[in-house]
């Protein structure tokens, strides 16, 4: 059997490890050859503020192949993965559960069989009604300014979610992670999005809609980060504890018109489950597609984590929550990261909780693949520990 790798769409940091060999960067395809049916292949990629990589593996080979040279082939874009059948070869592609993407693919003779689960998402909950004012001078959390993808999504209203921040570089107005305003002073945020970066090199953008555009709004500001606290049991290989706490340089004011504000943190005693969930953020509209210069908002349904379990397995803890529709095609995606999950804070629904952090996926969007958050509600007391001595806003 001949394996056949050809990259696609290299990106920044990407090896490849075949056989006790390294291959990195942009190189022209190769070929690896087994003497027997069966080869397992695993290749990692540094998935952090990049779009990953696009690789096309094709195996082919003689004896129980019997009508083309070519039995099957797996496309993996970054955490996006294919299954193909092929007459007598199966390929299975897996992605882990990683702040980087390890991928593996295995091509044998044996056919797989692939169990799905059929369940009825519950019906979305009607947006929150208009909040009133906050009493002059003071500030209230989780106000989503009403009006009149993420994968799935549609562009959100200027300063909708005034609590929507971009992670960026000290050169970049474009965003590589979300984040969230929960006090003057903090921002939350996925530790993979902040995992060896030193908080003078990373930028907070609050006030953003529009990154391509300067004049949409006059509140934005871009503030550099003073500290940040990643959770102390937070896991890299398991994206377990995926949470972090970024300090702002200069804090903020905020603005009667509730262009920026707080979000409000949820109750610890509420599982979330089976609630609809809106996820906003600057990522790609696909798998390895495009990054929209607009912010982007999608309403996902959550579910339980034993229900999330017969999807994913059991890489997703009790420190996680997981949204998605049994039939994909809405979800979080690359560059959404570290991003809210909000829902309705109560029935009279005039304020907003934040449920969830993005974290992680197996792709984007697809079929029995729901997206995975961390669960803020398991962290509040290390949150309220950390973020004492800021400003805060009450729920309305
Ligand atoms: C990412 O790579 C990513 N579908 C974020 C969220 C999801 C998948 C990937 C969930 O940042």
């Amino acid at each position: 059997m001949t394996i056949k790798f050809e990259i696609l769409v290299p990106t920044l940091i990407m090896t490849f490890i075949f056989s006790l060999k390294m291959y990195c960067g942009t190189q022209p395809p190769f070929t690896e050859t087994s003497g027997n049916n069966f080869m397992q292949i695993t290749f990692r990629s540094k998935r952090l503020r990049y779009y990953g990589f696009s690789c096309t593996v094709t195996a082919s080979g003689s004896g129980v192949l019997t009508s083309s040279s070519t039995a099957a082939t797996t496309t993996t874009t970054a955490a996006t993965t294919t299954t193909t059948t092929a007459a007598t070869t199966t390929t299975t592609a897996a992605t882990t559960t990683t702040a980087d993407t390890t991928t593996t693919a295995a091509t044998t003779t044996t056919a797989a069989t692939t169990t799905t689960t059929a369940a009825t998402p519950p019906p979305p909950s009607p947006p929150p009604t208009s909040p009133p004012p906050p009493p002059s001078g003071q500030c209230l959390c989780g106000r989503r300014n009403p009006v009149v993808r993420i994968v799935g999504g549609q562009p959100t209203t200027v300063h909708e979610y005034p609590w929507q921040v971009g992670l960026t570089s000290a050169t970049s107005s474009r965003p590589y992670c979300g984040g969230s305003i929960i006090s003057n002073e903090w921002i939350l945020t996925a530790s993979h999005c902040v995992d060896g970066s030193s908080a003078s090199s990373v930028y907070v953008v609050v006030g953003e809609h529009d990154y391509s555009t300067g004049t949409e709004t006059s509140v934005r500001q871009k503030i550099q980060a003073l500290q940040i606290i990643m959770h102390p049991s937070y896991n890299r290989n398991t994206l377990d504890n995926d949470m972090a706490l970024i300090k702002l340089s200069s804090p903020l004011t905020f603005p009667s018109d509730n262009k920026i504000a707080p979000v409000c943190l949820p109750d610890a005693s509420n599982a979330y489950s089976n609630v609809t969930a809106t996820v906003t953020g600057w990522g790609t509209l696909q798998p390895g597609g495009i990054q929209p210069f607009e912010l982007y908002e999608v309403d996902v349904p959550t579910m339980s984590n034993s229900r999330c379990q017969q999807f994913l397995g059991s890489a997703v803890t009790s420190n996680m929550i997981c949204a998605g529709l049994d039939a994909g095609g809405k979800d979080s995606c690359q560059g959404d990261s570290g991003g809210p999950m909000v829902t309705a804070g109560s029935t009279t629904q005039t304020f907003m909780v934040v449920i969830g952090v993005v974290s992680w996926g197996y792709g984007c969007a697809e079929p029995n693949r729901p997206g995975v958050y961390a669960r803020v509600g398991n962290y509040l007391s290390w949150i309220s520990t950390n973020i004492a001595g800021s400003q805060t806003c009450p729920r309305p």
